[in-house]
């Protein structure tokens, strides 16, 4: 891997991130990234997001299901409050730089590096070699999507961390070869207290809106009712809850739920853990269902209204992705022309 470069950060801040159309959207994607876009947005960054359908592709998609989660992810966008007429919202195959910006990143990366990828091998488990190419080159168009903006900082959950960190390499690598400063070394920004929300079946793995289980998840689209059922049923022990959170330290059930709280009632950790100290999960499972019914209900209604006008949904992503390609299409072009690529038109 290259040298760390000299790669002044005097981009100005702006703001990318996206969320795959490969399923409905989970509790982990609400707390780890919605929530906070538009948390994000609301103290007046400049602000670009992105319904990644080129990255759910990467493995099979029945193209009547990938057209409805693709609105039923702009539909959740909104609805937790990103606003399209503040921040830019489209769908990532409509803005063509971000493929053509991936393949020459695809120059750029190593195969190596990309094996190294956990997300790859967990996705591709036993038969690597019968996974998609895309699955393998999956970083190297998120790069372009970050990169294709120039943005600074990335929103993510803890799982795409080693994603983020690859984007970095590509950029390091892309000015380091190229001799110029041209791409920022792109900040994660990894925070809160769900910024990995795991499994309510598993405390070991994420919660995660291709697990096969539904209970492991509590999806956006869930009813009351569900919601609750599902909490009810979560994996837990026998122990109450103890004075401080370092009695979670080997009870991964049970801190997912106590984080769970604190991110959905804005409050740390360490205040849950205070609050309900002493009690048992037959007393602290229906107070959290509670909350995430009082929060997740309203998101869940304005989803549904916005869904019934998939019209409207499609003319809020052309009007982003227009927005977007007259900011990334001018760096896709420099950057075509710091490699050598003439552009006579
Ligand atoms: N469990 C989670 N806790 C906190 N954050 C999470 N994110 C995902 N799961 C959790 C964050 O949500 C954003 C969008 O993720 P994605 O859709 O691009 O893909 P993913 O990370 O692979 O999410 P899933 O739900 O697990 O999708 P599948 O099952 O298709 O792989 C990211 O910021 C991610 O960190």
């Amino acid at each position: 891997m290259s040298e760390p470069v000299q790669t002044p950060q005097t981009f100005p801040t702006r703001i990318f991130s996206g969320i795959q159309p490969s399923g409905g959207m989970t509790l982990g994607n609400y707390l780890g990234a919605l929530k906070r876009f538009a948390e994000i947005q609301n103290k007046g960054a400049e602000t670009i997001y992105c319904v990644v359908d080129l990255h759910a592709i990467t493995v099979w998609q029945d193209p009547e299901a990938l057209r409805r989660q693709t609105r039923e992810i702009a539909a959740a966008f909104i609805a937790s409050g990103v606003d399209p007429s503040r921040s830019i919202l489209f769908n990532q195959s409509q803005v063509t730089a971000h493929a053509e910006l991936a393949w020459l990143f695809n120059c750029v990366a190593r195969i190596g590096w990309m094996y190294r990828m956990t997300q790859f091998k967990d996705k591709s488990g036993k038969n690597a070699e019968n996974s998609s190419l895309g699955l393998l080159a999956y970083p190297s168009l998120m790069a372009a999507d970050i990169l294709a903006y120039k943005a600074t900082h990335v929103p993510v959950g803890e799982d795409q961390k080693q994603h983020l960190e690859l984007t970095r390499d590509i950029a390091i690598k892309f000015n380091h070869d190229y001799k110029v400063p041209f791409f920022p070394v792109t900040e994660p920004l990894i925070e809160g207290a769900a910024t990995k929300v795991m499994s309510l079946r598993d405390g070991s793995k994420k919660m995660s809106k291709s697990d096969p289980s539904d209970q492991s998840r509590i999806n956006l689209t869930d009813d009351a009712d569900t919601i609750a059922a599902k909490i009810r049923k979560a994996k837990t022990d026998a122990e109450p809850l103890p004075e401080s959170l370092d009695g979670l330290k080997d009870r991964p059930e049970a801190r997912n739920l106590v984080n769970i709280f604190a991110a959905l009632s804005g409050q740390t950790p360490e205040a849950v853990v205070t609050e309900f100290a002493g009690a048992q999960f037959g007393s602290f499972k229906p107070r959290l269902a509670e909350l995430a019914v009082e929060k997740l209900a309203p998101i869940t209604a304005e989803m549904n209204r916005l869904m019934a006008d998939p019209g409207e949904i499609d003319r809020i992503l052309g009007d982003g992705a227009n927005r977007a390609a007259a900011i990334a299409q001018p760096i896709l072009a420099e950057a075509q022309q710091i490699m050598g690529l003439i552009r006579s038109r």
